[in-house]
């Protein structure tokens, strides 16, 4: 077994560590969104990069999704007596993440270098592989204008409608030159914001061509239950894009690229409307609260893709 796991931030994280309880580091390869990195007060901030390796070390902020437990606001507290910029807030613990890996990226290192030494200085032993080492960025289309992925998901809080979105750099960003796609027995595409986190990826070449064209399973996880994404602005976005708000809108939105699809069991009345997409289809509890429905739901979505 070799598992390929596509996530981006706080929901896909959570069935990342789940997959990690499950396989060890040489089953399991975590491919991560970097369309959140943004140059912020002259650091390379990589949102879902930290919130993996954090949460895979078991050092995540849970309430919050994001940054560090245990953490301590010295550093924002004095910015913001400075006049500094403090609408996207860097915990002490978390600052130093951000300066070390600027710090080793100006000596020449590369994202994946860093983050892999950046992992396994948190005892985290799964390869994390950023989607590319070249910039690709998020940008969010609204009616207020063009915003960074951060000015639109932390300052604005989501509000601005969007009108559509753009994966900067995309187009010509190399896939991660580390990451041999034909190594895999399976791929999983964590419950992350298909728009937001995953796309990004699905757009730098290679990935998508390959994932539509594979004989290995490929399996998506619903970022939505009953129509409502658990965390962040998935339905409300879906809804300004035009889209139905519900689960089948994601398993079409993936159905070139994913030979399965898995509902929340709520959503079980949803199962015929994606198996007529022509994807195998399972309704699993995909909340997850508690570390254990962590490891359920991964191991179901293993069994999931054994049996496709
Ligand atoms: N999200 C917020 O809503 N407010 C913040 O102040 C904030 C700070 C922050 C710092 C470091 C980091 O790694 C993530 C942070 N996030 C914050 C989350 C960030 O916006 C991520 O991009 C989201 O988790 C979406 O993936």
């Amino acid at each position: 077994m070799k598992a390929l796991a596509l996530t981006g931030g706080v929901g896909g994280a959570k069935l990342a560590l789940g997959l990690a309880q499950i396989l060890s580091q040489t089953e399991l390869t975590f491919l991560a969104n970097t369309g959140d990195d943004f140059d912020h007060l002259g650091m390379h901030i990589a949102p879902d990069l930290d919130t993996l390796v954090y949460t895979l070390a078991g050092i995540s902020n849970r309430s919050a999704g994001w940054g560090r437990e245990d953490e301590t606001w010295s550093f924002e507290s004095t910015l913001e007596q400075l006049g500094g910029e403090t609408w996207f807030k860097l915990g002490d613990r978390d600052l130093a993440v951000h300066v070390h890996r600027t710090y080793l990226m100006r000596q020449g290192a590369s994202l994946t270098e860093v983050t892999l030494l950046i992992a396994q200085k948190f005892g985290v032993a799964h390869p994390i592989l950023p989607m590319s080492d070249d910039p690709v960025r998020t940008v969010v289309n609204t009616r207020e204008g063009l915003l960074s992925f951060q000015r639109y998901f932390v300052e604005k809080q989501c509000k601005p409608t969007v009108l559509s979105l753009r994966y900067q750099g995309a187009d010509t960003a190399e896939l991660n030159p580390e990451l041999s796609l034909d190594d895999f027995s399976c791929v999983i595409i964590c419950p992350s914001n298909p728009y937001l986190s995953i796309d990004p990826m699905l757009a730098i070449g290679g990935l998508r061509d390959f994932l539509a064209s594979t004989s290995i399973p490929v399996v998506a996880v619903t970022p939505l239950v009953k129509g409502a994404a658990l965390k962040g602005p998935t339905a409300k976005m879906m809804r300004e894009l035009g889209l139905e708000s519900n689960a089948v809108t994601v398993a079409e939105h993936y159905k070139e690229v994913v030979s399965g699809f898995v509902l929340d069991q709520q959503d079980e009345g949803l199962l015929e409307s994606v198996r007529s997409l022509g994807l195998e289809a399972t309704a699993l509890q995909t909340v997850m609260s508690t570390l254990d429905d962590r490891i359920a739901l991964a191991r179901q979505v293993l069994d999931f893709c054994d049996s496709i």
